[in-house]
């Protein structure tokens, strides 16, 4: 690609593309905004800085920021549910929420003015991983109070795309849809477009010689490997996109079209990356969780929130041109990951090993039990059709043996018929935690 070409796929070259001393002094300049703003009008923050005893005018560079207190998600839940606000609840013009498993809601509000930003940041997204004004875009991310759906809606709108708001489910459907009207591109969780991927499969319709051309997949990890299956299915270039309901939904951070890592958009936000455990700042380049400042959310800022997510920053120049930072391809959140005999596992390190084993369709499910005091795993992989039951143990022997030699890890495989491991209609339950019952 010439630096012509890439120089005229940047949605607003002079954020995207501006020098690194510019980008820091643009955020210390909001973080202290941001920060004044949280402490006279959000009592929680009053509260929290005031206990670690510090204020906005401690800071006086960005490293400043590590002296003050983290923000968990159960301090969205203790003020359930607009206790956060930074703005009278009648100027929060939308709601979003996530579902939880255990407890109340997570509520999130925006401005109009935060819709504003979200919606430019999502074009700017789009736009880097290769969509297109003109682009039909198939969005079956779900609509309602997850993000998905109305972030990357309205984003796609912006941009100049004609926007099929499907959703998930009614998997037969979506694909005759995605025929009829031309989807050239396809925004989805990347366990949801393997089901279509399936489903048009089985009704005989080959997507990869329609007008799809890029996927837009996030949500949820995914590994390189299926990265690689859904490229060879769909016959797309899939791209990931990386977000989460407390910071703004997707438009976060983007992979531009080198996939290689996804642009997180500092000029709206601030990432670190902190020891999981003693929760001490890591340079760049070190493995830790996530931690995002918000710089310019009005509704709801958000200081220090400690995302779970576990990856790493890259500040090498990337050949699009961008200079925000790089997140790298996220591995797992803290809460997934499994300790099994002292082995630490994300499931995404199971799909790698399970996605091109011969037999094997990438379709899987982690089963976590107790065995004395050790947990215990069995991965639960199913069969391509063509394949006899007898043939079973011996694959489940070799899937065995070949997780043991990637990942260290001694587990039990069971072999399923087809169609036994359920179907993602958006977020894949990748886990089933039987320690508990
Ligand atoms: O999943 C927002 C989103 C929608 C992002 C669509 C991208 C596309 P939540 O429901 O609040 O928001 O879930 C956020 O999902 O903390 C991660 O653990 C996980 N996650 C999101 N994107 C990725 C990704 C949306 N690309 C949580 N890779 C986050 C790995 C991801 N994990």
């Amino acid at each position: 690609m010439t630096a012509q070409t890439n120089v005229s796929a940047l949605y607003a070259p002079d954020v995207e593309c501006l020098p690194r001393d510019r980008l820091d002094a643009l955020q210390l300049e909001r973080l202290k905004a941001t920060l004044t703003n949280a402490q006279d009008r959000v009592p929680h923050y009053r509260r929290a800085f005031a206990e670690a005893g510090v204020g906005p005018g401690d800071l006086r560079g960005l490293a400043d920021l590590a002296r003050f207190p983290f923000t968990v998600k159960t301090d969205l839940r203790d003020n359930y549910p607009f206790g956060l606000f930074a703005v009278p609840r009648e100027e929060v013009v939308r709601l979003h929420a996530s579902s939880g498993t255990t407890g109340k809601p997570t509520v999130v509000g925006y401005t109009a003015a935060d819709l504003e930003v979200w919606t430019s940041l999502m074009a700017r997204s789009l736009m880097a991983a290769g969509v297109r004004p003109g682009d039909v875009v198939h969005n079956a991310y779900g609509y309602g109070l997850f993000t998905g759906g109305l972030g990357f809606h309205y984003g796609a709108e912006r941009l100049g795309c004609t926007v099929t708001p499907i959703s998930g489910g009614n998997t037969e459907k979506q694909i005759a849809l995605m025929r009829d009207f031309g989807a050239s591109v396809l925004a989805a969780t990347p366990s949801y477009a393997l089901n279509l991927a399936e489903v048009a499969e089985r009704q005989g319709v080959d997507l990869r010689s329609s007008a799809l051309r890029v996927g837009v997949f996030g949500g949820e990890p995914w590994s390189e490997a299926m990265r690689a299956e859904l490229d060879r299915r769909l016959g797309i270039s899939a791209v990931d996109s990386y977000g989460l309901s407390e910071i703004m939904g997707p438009g976060v951070a983007m992979e531009c079209s080198q996939r290689d890592g996804l642009h997180g958009w500092e000029d709206h936000f601030l990432f670190e990356i902190v020891h999981p455990d003693t929760l001490e700042p890591l340079p760049v380049g070190d493995v830790g969780e996530l931690v995002i400042t918000t710089l310019t959310k009005r509704a709801l800022p958000m200081i220090r929130y400690r995302t779970r997510d576990i990856t790493r920053l890259s500040d090498e120049p990337c050949a699009c041109g961008r200079t925000h930072r790089r997140i790298l391809k996220i591995a797992g959140r803290n809460d997934d990951m499994l300790i099994i005999r002292g082995v630490n596992i994300y499931p995404s390190q199971v799909e790698s090993v399970l996605i091109g084993f011969p037999g094997i369709e990438p379709h899987y499910q982690l089963v976590v039990e107790r065995q004395g005091s050790l947990d215990h795993l069995t991965i639960e992989a199913e069969a391509q059709p063509l394949i006899g039951d007898a043939a079973y143990p011996s694959m489940a022997a070799k899937i065995r043996h070949h997780v043991k030699s990637m990942i260290g890890v001694s587990c039990e495989v069971r072999v399923m018929k087809p169609g036994e491991v359920p179907r993602s209609q958006g977020k894949a339950v990748r886990v089933k935690d039987l320690r508990g019952s």
